[in-house]
């Protein structure tokens, strides 16, 4: 800090130089103080102006003792009200300045709320997995064992175990895809669960969710590959109310409170069997097709049908996503049209 406003005390003094000294000092204190720029500078200067030790007012006030005594009291006046006066100006120019620089860190630190967002996008699973996997959580909350198994099947898991007869029109070759070497892809997911209950004794409760094949040719409601939920359940003493219960309770989950219908229908595998709807927007939907275990497939499962029943359940997931998200036409959910997608 230079000391551009030092001021010389000349001796001897008289009330009039004193006078006019401190005036001096009024001035060019005021113009350091409203120049400075930083605390630091601020506090520099209070300490050359006011220190008690070299501070340019207590070397005025030291040639004081050169005044007449009856002069002193009123020179101490003055500078005391200079003093005063100084420090208030310090401490508004401190003020200002952390004023200043507050706004200024503010103004940096401050967060624009309406800047755009960065372009994040989050994926999300394709409608048709993600009802499969509602569907499975919703059995798997009733108790059920997910099961899994063979695309590839032989006739036995696929047709013969299931009580589907040689000449029945579903084992046609414009019906199934058969593989040289006599397999075929499986045209349910049946199968998995005939080989469950022939490593595993009852009770069972299982879900058995997975890719299945029809020779059909494509059209808005027919795909050769598509998807299919099975679910089993055998017991002592299961009944066709055990059924009608599970499903209704399933369809509330998955579709909602809407009105459902049994209707009685034929599967060479279930006796009695049953077709289930559901209302939307005054029409019947079907959504799956169930019943009790036929006993000539639990007895081919070594299980004696006198102690022994089950229910079972089939649905095809691209229908029942189709029903519950209202798409018209299954090559949709095959179509990978993100602009489609994006919408579930
Ligand atoms: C449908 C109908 C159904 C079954 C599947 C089944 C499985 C075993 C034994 C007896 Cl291991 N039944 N499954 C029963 C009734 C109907 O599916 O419309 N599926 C898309």
């Amino acid at each position: 800090m230079t000391n551009s406003c030092e001021i010389l005390v000349s001796n001897p003094v008289n009330l009039d130089t004193l006078t006019s000294q401190l005036a001096t000092l009024e001035l060019e204190a005021s113009h350091r103080i409203l120049k400075a720029n930083s605390a630091q500078d601020l506090e520099q200067l209070r300490i050359s102006l006011l220190g008690k030790k070299g501070g340019q007012l207590s070397r005025v006030l030291g040639a004081m003792g050169s005044l007449p005594h009856h002069q002193r009291p009123l020179m101490g006046q003055r500078a005391n009200t200079l003093k005063k006066g100084l420090q208030e100006l310090l401490s508004e120019r401190l003020q200002q300045l952390e004023t200043k620089a507050l706004g200024e860190r503010l103004a940096q630190e401050a967060v624009d709320v309406s800047a755009p967002a960065l372009y994040t996008p989050l994926g999300h699973g394709h409608p048709l997995l993600s009802s499969l996997e509602e569907i499975v959580t919703i059995f798997c909350g009733l108790g059920y064992q997910v099961v899994d198994g063979p695309e590839i099947e032989t006739d036995h898991y696929n047709f013969s175990a299931l009580n589907i007869p040689e000449d029945h029109p579903a084992r046609e070759m414009q019906d199934t895809f058969y593989l040289s070497g006599g397999n075929l892809l499986r045209t349910h997911t049946s199968p998995v669960q005939i080989r469950h209950l022939e490593s595993h004794a009852p009770p069972v409760q299982v879900v058995a969710p997975g890719r299945v094949y029809r020779r059909d040719a494509v059209d808005a409601t027919h795909s050769p590959i598509f998807h299919q939920v099975e679910v089993l359940a055998v017991d002592e003493g299961l009944h066709f109310g055990h059924l009608r219960g599970t499903v209704i309770q399933f369809l509330r989950t998955f579709f909602g409170d809407l009105p459902v219908r049994f209707r009685a229908s034929y599967f060479p595998f279930t006796e009695p069997s049953a077709e289930v709807d559901v209302q939307w927007q005054g029409r019947w939907l079907e959504v799956m097709g169930c019943g009790m275990v036929d006993p000539a497939v639990l007895e081919g499962l070594g299980l004696d049908p006198e102690r022994w029943s089950g229910f079972a359940a089939g649905m095809g997931i691209e229908r029942a996503c189709m029903v519950r998200h209202g798409i018209d036409d299954i090559r949709r959910l095959f179509s990978s049209d993100l602009r489609f997608l994006h919408q579930f």
